[in-house]
């Protein structure tokens, strides 16, 4: 379906929207998705690197996947999907994004209302105290091969500061999660394969409360058959599209 008919269609008069957001929004930004075409994990094995476990058992080769990624993230910029977002909540149309990304790029397109529910990729915690710090320099990121120690006690290692499998959500990020999906009438759910849980529960969650779900991905998910309406391509080229048409929508209601 056309975005302009789905626009048409939505009967919400006054949105208050929530975007669910994955790996794809980024892809045109230059970072690599997880999974699917192109993914990292066609390469490399999730639970070799993106648990406790893996950390654990080899720390320089979780911190050197990070790194790699980090030398990416330096030169990336937001793009058009980033910016849309950013566009609906100065429009006062947005509650929030939660998004599973941990690049920091929709806070980079100026966005505000923002949950990263799977942490931040440019910190650091200590794996014993309380301690967090940016790592996202120069000097440690080229430094191949070598591990972050915690300044206050020295010996203990620092990991990145995301949630990797096995390991729970912030629970203060989840409860404003929840509680923005229990109040709000639209879901835009954006470049994510939707198997990752409890994210991928939140979409059903919403509608259940009656929100209606549209999905912005280049193919369908296992989300598909629950959203409301499914528009297929690059939501760097969808999503500025729909929320230009959304608020030209509101704005012709109002006035008269
Ligand atoms: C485009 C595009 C373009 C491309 N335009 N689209 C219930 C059922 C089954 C399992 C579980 C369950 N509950 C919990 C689990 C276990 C587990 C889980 O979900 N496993 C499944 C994989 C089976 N979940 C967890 O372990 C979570 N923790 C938890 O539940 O804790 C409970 C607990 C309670 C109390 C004590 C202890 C535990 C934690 C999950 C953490 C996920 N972490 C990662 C790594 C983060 C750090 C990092 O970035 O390094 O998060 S894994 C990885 O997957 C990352 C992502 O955020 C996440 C989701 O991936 P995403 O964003 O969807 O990316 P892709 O690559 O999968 O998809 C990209 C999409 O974009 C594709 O669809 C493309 O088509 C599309 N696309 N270009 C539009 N231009």
């Amino acid at each position: 379906m056309k975005i302009l008919e789905i626009v048409e269609k939505i009967a919400v008069e006054e949105p208050r929207i929530v975007s669910i957001v994955g790996a794809g929004i980024s892809k045109a930004s230059g970072m690599p998705t997880f999974r699917g075409e192109d993914g990292m994990w066609n390469n490399y094995s999730a639970m070799e690197l993106a648990t406790p476990q893996a950390f654990a058992k080899d720390p320089q080769l979780v911190w050197n996947w990070y790194k790699a990624r980090m030398r990416i993230l330096l030169k990336a910029k937001p793009n058009d999907a980033h910016f849309a977002l950013t566009k609906l909540e100065k429009a006062g149309l947005s509650l929030g994004i939660i998004t599973q990304n941990v690049d920091g790029l929709h806070e980079l397109a100026g966005s505000k209302k923002i949950i990263e529910i799977h942490g931040r990729i440019r910190y650091a915690r200590c794996t014993s105290c309380k301690h967090v710090q940016r790592w996202d320099k120069d000097e440690i990121v080229n430094e191949r091969d070598s591990l972050l120690y915690c300044p206050n006690c020295e010996k203990s290692l620092l990991r990145p500061d995301v949630v990797w499998f096995g390991e729970p959500l912030d629970p203060s990020k989840s409860e404003i999660a929840l509680d923005w999906l229990s109040h709000c009438n639209l879901v835009l759910v954006i470049g994510t394969s939707g198997v990752v849980y409890p994210v991928a529960s939140f979409p059903s969650f919403a509608k259940e409360n009656g929100a209606k779900i549209i999905e912005f991905n280049i193919e369908s998910t296992p989300l598909t058959p629950i959203c409301d309406f499914s528009v297929f391509g690059k939501c760097e080229e969808n999503l500025p599209l729909f929320v230009e048409e959304l608020i030209r929508k509101i704005e012709k209601s109002k006035s008269g």
